[in-house]
């Protein structure tokens, strides 16, 4: 099959997620091509199978936004076209799905059908999507879509709670790639961020204010009291400079690493002991599933899909929004118990193998060949 992803090219978990199933599909044969105005982090080698395209935007003195919607949509009708592509499937709702929409039309008029799946990933709907400045334009483009898949159940139910949506939406849960997340033997790492035998907290984002990372550093200020213990900060966003400020005044620097953006984040959280994600809203928690791919236990906020994949007194712990005592505690209780802590390191492992991209592929294959019969049936209404 011949197969277009649009996505975003940062570190976001949706352009990821795409990035990720584009080189799947890549490995089992399909020819996928990648459209994005910057080539995606994770596409961070060559492959015989997968092309990108970049979008390029003509400047003119007098944009003072550069119309990327119209470019994409050119972009996306010159590479359907010409590559012959059987299937585009977009991340992100905004503006990805009224972008294929628009190529869709465009395409249509030269008597091309394309069939158009897009893939819902967290605050294209609970965040930004709703807002009233995107939600008739998001909640068309969704309807005119041929098929919609949602990271999780949690956003399904609220993409129809928040949405007039007249379409079956479909859930295939996000995956990692377990031979990726393989944790490898990093004592000389380990010994190198903890050189006294400290406990390693991390967490990664970008940075948002949704990802609530002064909680992070505020739980680890309560947990450094009693264990000694240091923290990983990865990515980077528009929060730092505040979360460095805070670090400060807490006097807690000399624990805490900012690591910036990283490639080879199972690297570093192949040595950490706890994974910290406190979020205000998480569709999924695709950063949580990584880092449980490497053994790596989870103390999160119980908000949105991540009690999908985080299972209370298993995987982890879960806890109210911003209740940063009790994610301390719940921290200190696995912290201060190796053999609690052993075993949920176990059931972190196997619950990220129940999402392996092996389990999770044959899920997206599957739901493009409905979506092109459907499509094919029904080409008016599709
Ligand atoms: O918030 C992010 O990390 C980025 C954002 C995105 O769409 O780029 O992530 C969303 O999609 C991820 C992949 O499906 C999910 O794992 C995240 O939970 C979701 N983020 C939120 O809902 C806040």
């Amino acid at each position: 099959m011949k197969i277009g992803i649009v996505c975003y090219p940062t570190f976001g978990g949706s352009g990821v997620l795409a990035t990720e199933l584009g080189k799947a599909l890549a490995d089992k044969g399909h020819q996928v091509h990648l459209i994005s105005y910057r080539q995606p982090a994770r596409m961070d080698s060559f492959h015989e199978n997968i092309f990108f395209h970049e979008v390029r935007i003509a400047d003119y003195p007098l944009f003072e936004y550069p119309p990327y919607e119209s470019a994409l949509s050119s972009k996306l009708v010159d590479v359907i076209q010409y590559e012959q592509l059987d299937m585009l499937h977009v991340h992100y709702a905004i503006p990805h799905a009224a972008t294929a929409f628009m190529a869709k039309q465009i395409l249509a008029e030269k008597g091309y059908h394309i069939p158009v799946i897009t893939t819902l990933h967290g605050t294209d709907i609970t965040l930004v999507g709703k807002d009233e400045t995107y939600e008739p334009v998001v909640s068309f483009s969704i309807n005119q879509s041929d098929g919609v898949t949602a990271v999780s159940e949690y956003l399904k139910a609220d993409t129809f709670k928040h949405f007039n949506i007249t379409r079956p939406i479909e859930v295939i849960p996000n995956f990692v790639d377990m031979k990726r997340f393989m944790p490898a033997n990093k004592d000389h790492f380990r010994k190198a961020i903890a050189p006294d035998g400290e406990k390693i907290m991390i967490h990664t984002s970008n940075f948002r204010k949704v990802k609530r990372v002064e909680d992070v550093v505020l739980i680890f200020h309560k947990v450094n009291k009693e264990v000694p213990s240091k923290l990983l900060l990865i990515g980077d966003g528009p929060e730092r400079p505040h979360i460095e400020n805070l670090c400060r005044q807490l006097g807690t620097c000399d624990q805490i690493r900012f690591l910036g953006k990283q490639e080879a984040v199972e690297e570093l959280l192949a040595i950490s002991d706890l994974f910290i994600m406190p979020s205000a809203s998480e569709s999924f928690g695709l950063a949580a599933l990584e880092a449980m791919a490497c053994r790596v236990p989870v103390i999160s906020s119980n908000t949105g899909g991540i009690p999908e994949i985080n299972i209370q007194g298993e995987t982890g712990f879960l806890s109210d929004v911003g209740n940063i005592e009790d994610m301390a505690q719940n921290a200190l209780i696995l912290l201060r118990d190796p053999g609690m802590l052993e075993k949920f390191r176990e059931n972190a492992l196997r619950q990220a193998q129940t999402h392996d991209i092996k389990h999770i592929l044959p899920k997206y294959e599957a739901y493009y060949q409905q979506v092109i019969r459907e499509s094919k049936q029904d080409p008016v209404m599709s």
